[in-house]
């Protein structure tokens, strides 16, 4: 695909701060006239919340691992068709609150299937659009709990597999971060002030002059 704009993906467990970090990201973009948007997985469209309401709403649901994966490359393949393809078609940076990873990391580490496989499927889903930029907000499982439960955010289906399974879930990430140049780890343990300058950096060191030029 010929696109001029910019993929950045947030990734992480739950409660590492990545709806957070994406609406800070968005405030700073905006006051450097950055054109941009922002999407969540899975979700961002009408029949990617569709299938969201499915996959997470249904607590102690018995749901086979292939469909469960399936069904998110389903909601990931509307949510590039519709949101992410037209806004690097437009120029824009394309903030996605979760992609490929999550696959990688949840239902091929996590539920064990063959990561071959999810990476063959999802490259089908997306059309092979990758991420220019990944960063992985890095976090103890038991740490995210706890901010969800300060929050008073419910447990959904797949959080209800417990901590050691979702400690397999970080462990995973932490290995697909090593080793690949498009994926950076981001110690989210910090404040979130602190957490937001370190992406910031981040984004500021791989995001083209040209974006900082341009007037959204
Ligand atoms: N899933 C999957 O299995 N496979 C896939 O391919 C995809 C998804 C795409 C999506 O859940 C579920 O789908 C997820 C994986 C699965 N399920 N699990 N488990 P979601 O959309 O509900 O998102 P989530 O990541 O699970 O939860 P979250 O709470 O939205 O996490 P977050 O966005 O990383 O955190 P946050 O909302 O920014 O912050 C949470 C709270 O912590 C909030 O009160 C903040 O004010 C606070 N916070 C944030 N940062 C800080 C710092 N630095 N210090 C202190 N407190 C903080």
């Amino acid at each position: 695909m010929s696109s001029r704009g910019f993929f950045l993906v947030l990734e992480g467990i739950e409660g590492a701060g990545k709806t957070t970090q994406a609406r800070l990201l968005s405030r700073w973009m905006a006051e450097r006239r950055i054109a941009h948007c922002i999407g969540r997985e899975p979700g961002g469209t009408r029949v990617g919340e569709a299938i969201r309401d499915i996959l997470l709403d249904a607590p102690g649901t018995e749901i086979p691992a292939e469909t469960e994966l399936l069904l998110l490359l389903a909601a990931r393949a509307a949510f590039v068709h519709d949101v992410v393809r037209p806004a690097l078609m437009r120029g824009d940076v394309m903030i996605a609150d979760r992609f490929e990873l999550s696959s990688l990391a949840y239902q091929g580490c996590g539920r064990g299937l063959d990561p071959d496989a999810v990476r063959a499927l999802n490259a089908f889903a997306t059309g092979a659009v990758r991420p220019d930029l990944t960063l992985v907000l890095d976090l103890p499982v038991a740490a995210g709990l706890a901010r969800q439960n300060r929050a008073g955010k419910a447990r959904d289906r797949i959080e209800g597999e417990g901590e050691v399974w979702l400690e397999r879930v970080r462990e995973a990430y932490r290995t697909l971060a090593d080793g690949d140049d498009r994926v950076r780890l981001i110690d989210a343990s910090a404040s979130e002030a602190d957490v937001g300058r370190a992406i910031r950096k981040t984004v500021e060191d791989a995001l083209p002059e040209s974006f900082f030029r341009r007037r959204g």
